[in-house]
């Protein structure tokens, strides 16, 4: 099944929103399959954020990245990088529709809580810039049959 990378920025450590955003995860169906908590150091920020290099909003977006711990994780269920993407809203807090992460809990673009791949290339890049093949977990929840409605052996 496919697996996205999430990780929820230092607002949401500041804020105590990790329960809350991990539980909405859960509560949808998509399976936690690896999860730390850490600093980001200049260099991650760099790799992680390669494509705003250049950007605007890069200093500010490196300095914020790396300003306190944040959770990563790698969530796994059918679609998803899409089903997380939705569950966030967009980029800007004020767009985000009520009922998203985004929208629930942010007013500012540049602390939006949450980041979540946004296609199989950068998952799968970003997976592996957070965790190493070892570190990602495989394993059977007897709640799926319930959830993507196989029938049950
Ligand atoms: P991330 O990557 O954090 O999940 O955000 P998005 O995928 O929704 O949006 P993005 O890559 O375009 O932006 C990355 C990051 O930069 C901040 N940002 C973005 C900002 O501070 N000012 C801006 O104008 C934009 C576009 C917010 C998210």
């Amino acid at each position: 099944m496919e697996k996205t990378f999430v990780m929820l920025k230092p607002d949401a450590v500041q804020r105590n929103l990790i329960g809350e955003v991990i539980g909405r995860f859960e509560k949808k169906g998509l399976k936690l399959v690896a999860l730390k908590m850490l600093t980001i150091d200049q260099e991650m920020a760099n790799q992680h954020y390669n494509e705003h290099v250049g950007k605007p909003f890069f200093d500010d977006l490196v300095s914020f990245i790396t300003s306190g711990p944040v959770v990563a994780m790698v969530w796994e269920g059918r679609q998803a990088i899409q089903v997380a993407r939705k569950m966030m809203g967009s980029t800007d807090p004020q767009e985000a529709p009520t009922g998203t992460i985004r929208g629930d809990y942010g007013l500012f673009t540049g602390n939006n809580i949450v980041h979540g791949s946004d296609s199989p290339e950068s998952a799968a890049r970003e997976i592996s810039l957070f965790f190493s093949q070892k570190e990602i977990i495989s394993y059977k929840k007897c709640a799926e049959p319930w959830i993507y409605g196989e029938k049950t052996e």
